[in-house]
């Protein structure tokens, strides 16, 4: 056999393992119910395989376990913290570390550092907590994303990048009003989509001109590094390492949560170059986070996500992750199921629209889909369509997104090739059954992210 055909596997072994229970179809069919056919509202124990997140669910490693023995628990001055904020210096090159409980942390203090009410915040599709803490900070985002994005069919290669013009009309329609363009990699909501290099510097050059900030959500930037070293001309033979490190730069600052790329269960931190900034934000984090040397993280805590963090960036860890997905992702492909392409780098984003013509955008077809898959099989998958889009927070009336999606989203290290098998099998066992799928009314609503806690029942 060539080389070249040889199957790659896992650069790791597994050494501990943690048991699942496959519920019966009678557990399942009263467990969604009593969850009001919300996913996020479902006992872990009566789900099998759990592809609701990638966040905070990855495997540590050996070596991140040892590290954690070594945390220093101090109040002040943890040598964690001073080993955390070096590797966020090594590896992204920021000068300023600010430690947060994980993503939302950062976000909630960055918009409250550079936000005054009345703000716009470009940037390329929304993410939901990163949009809610600008809008509670005074500001209303504005997506700027390319169109491709928001059409799940199309293949293009960066369907995560800025559209230039769109965002220098948001600059030029609110001349002093833009603090800072929100620019993520990988975009979450559009499938795991990742941005070019050159878009990014393009973002940062177009931004500068007119004095307004880069804030760059790393959150799966190892991810989108992959990404563009794959696919993005002239970057073929450099490292995850040295793509993420030229992302970074061109930009002002960082929000991360460390419960994804990093490899971490929980944590966090804020990232800026700026010195002001930096300090007007650890002003903040004492009163909602913690001390500037832990920022609501435990000692070991920080010794998991500095160490996480080198970990993210070697890349035969990023070739089996993002291969994992691929895998899923070319399975269901092949079986005609439609999903988004090109295939994401966290998970696989069902079409929930084109699955389920039959439903009405109003009858939340992606809240109805993941139901249906978890009923099949036990499988936990995460609506990304209406439910998500939430309310406009001006008008007050329901978000209508053109992606209505399922996330089947893959936790890092966690799952073998069999579970991808079994993940495929029952999706492709749904879109056989799919015309007798139906859809769901809301019957609690809560203000804030209402995905995470609203209830529903069948049509
Ligand atoms: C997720 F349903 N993501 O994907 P925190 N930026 C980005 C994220 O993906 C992200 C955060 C900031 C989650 C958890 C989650 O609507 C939801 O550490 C690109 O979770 O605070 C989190 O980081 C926030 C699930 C968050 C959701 C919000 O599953």
């Amino acid at each position: 056999m060539p080389l070249e055909r040889r199957s790659w596997a896992e650069p790791f072994k597994i050494k501990m393992v943690e048991h699942v229970r496959i519920p019966t179809r009678e557990q399942r069919e009263r467990a969604i119910a009593e969850a009001g056919y919300n996913t996020f509202l479902l006992r872990s124990r009566d789900v099998y395989i759990d592809l609701l997140t990638d966040s905070g669910t990855s495997a540590m490693s050996d070596r991140q376990w040892a590290g954690m023995m070594l945390g220093d628990e101090a109040y002040a001055g943890s040598e964690s913290y001073y080993r955390l904020e070096a590797s966020v210096r090594r590896h992204y090159g920021y000068a300023h570390v600010v430690p947060t409980h994980q993503g939302r942390g950062a976000e909630h203090i960055i918009s409250r550092v550079l936000i005054r009410e009345g703000d716009v915040i470009p940037g390329n599709m929304y993410f939901t907590t990163t949009r809610l803490h600008q809008e509670m900070a005074g500001g209303r985002f504005v997506d700027v994303i390319v169109d491709e994005a928001h059409d799940p069919a199309s293949e293009c290669p960066f369907k995560g990048d800025v559209d230039l013009g769109k965002l220098e009309r948001v600059f030029q329609e609110n001349p002093g009003r833009v603090p800072y363009v929100s620019v993520a990699a990988t975009v979450n909501m559009a499938g795991g989509q990742p941005i070019s290099l050159a878009n990014m510097k393009a973002v940062y050059e177009l931004a500068r001109h007119y004095a307004v900030k880069v804030i760059l959500d790393a959150t799966r930037i190892a991810e989108n590094a992959w990404f563009i070293q794959q696919r993005e001309p002239g970057q073929q033979g450099r490292s995850v390492g040295q793509i993420v490190k030229d992302l970074c730069a061109a930009s002002d600052g960082c929000t991360m949560s460390a419960k994804k790329d990093p490899l971490a269960n929980i944590g966090g931190f804020l990232a800026v170059n700026d010195v002001e900034v930096a300090e007007a934000a650890r002003n903040l984090l004492v009163a909602f986070e913690g001390l500037h040397t832990y920022g609501g993280m435990s000692g070991r805590d920080m010794e998991a996500v500095a160490i996480g963090i080198e970990e993210s960036l070697q890349d035969d860890h990023i070739r089996a992750r993002i291969g994992q997905v691929l895998y899923l992702g070319e399975k269901l492909r092949q079986a005609g199921v439609p999903i988004v392409l090109p295939i994401g780098g966290h998970g696989i984003f069902l079409d929930a629209r084109a699955f389920l013509p039959q439903v009405p955008q109003e009858h939340y077809p992606a809240q109805a889909l993941a139901a249906a898959i978890y009923l099949d099989s036990g499988i936990r998958a995460m609506e990304r369509g209406t439910v998500s889009a939430g309310r406009d927070a001006a008008s007050g009336e329901e978000r209508k997104p053109k992606l209505e999606l399922v996330r089947l989203t893959i936790p890092r290290r966690v799952y073998t090739q069999a579970h991808m098998d079994v993940t495929a099998e029952s999706v492709c066992a749904v879109y056989e059954e799919r015309d007798a799928i139906r859809g769901l009314r809301m019957t609690y609503e809560p203000k804030l992210l209402r995905f995470f806690q609203a209830r529903f029942e069948p049509r």
